[in-house]
């Protein structure tokens, strides 16, 4: 039975879904932000980063969220989350590692630039910096992706949930990423998949409230 370890509404998302979508047995730990246990030396033993999610199988710890969701794509391989094909699996990989380390990134950058500088001044420009970054990045996306309901052109993967993901952390942004039409096409077939709400369900969190409907 496996562990994750997760905050509400955090890069968790991702792996839970997956989790849910394979349909495997997982106990959902929850790690208070507000009262800093993820900085705890207890669980900085799992995850030296004190970051959320980190995974336990058995003995085997497993801390970054792309890791993850490849380790349990490779794991599973019966819940088809990624494509058989090599080049298609390459692809989706380079979309996982695109959102994981650009976007991903830009986005901690947007919602704590207090991590990397004291002063206000500086905090304003780090969050305009990481804004204009996310919106390129989308961009990137957009002009890149086949259009569909799906990223890669071979159907769902583990990337249209990653997608979601940060889809659902956009609502914040002053031009959410539903205003790019092939993002939100991904998103708007992903999160009502019946995992996905499950995930969200059990995290104890809803859908973008400002998701526009039409
Ligand atoms: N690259 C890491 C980043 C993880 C990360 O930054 N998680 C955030 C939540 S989305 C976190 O743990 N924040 C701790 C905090 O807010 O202090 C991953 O994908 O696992």
């Amino acid at each position: 039975m496996y562990k994750l370890f997760f905050s509400p509404g955090s890069a968790a998302m991702a792996p839970q879904a997956l989790l849910e979508e394979i349909g495997a047995a997982y106990e959902l730990v929850k790690v208070d932000l507000a009262t800093k246990q993820h900085q705890a030396a207890e669980y900085k033993r799992l995850n030296p980063n004190g970051r959320v999610p980190t995974l336990v199988d058995g003995d085997f710890v497993l801390f970054e969220t792309a890791a993850i969701c490849q380790y349990l794509i490779e794991k599973h391989p019966q819940a088809k989350l990624a494509p058989a094909d090599l080049q298609a699996r390459g692809r989706m990989l380079q979309w996982l590692t695109f959102m994981t380390n650009t976007i991903q990134v830009a986005f901690l950058d947007w919602f704590h630039p207090d991590w990397k500088f004291s002063d206000a001044a500086r905090q304003a420009d780090l969050k305009q910096a990481a804004e204009a970054e996310l919106y390129r990045a989308f961009q990137v996306l957009e002009d890149s992706l086949p259009g569909g309901d799906t990223m890669l052109e071979g159907g769902f993967s583990a990337a249209d949930i990653y997608l979601t993901m940060m889809m659902r952390w956009s609502r914040f942004l002053p031009r959410p990423m539903w205003d790019w039409p092939k993002l939100k096409r991904i998103a708007a077939a992903t999160y009502p998949r019946p995992a996905f709400q499950r995930m969200l369900q059990k995290q104890g969190i809803a859908w973008a409230d400002n998701w526009p409907q039409a």
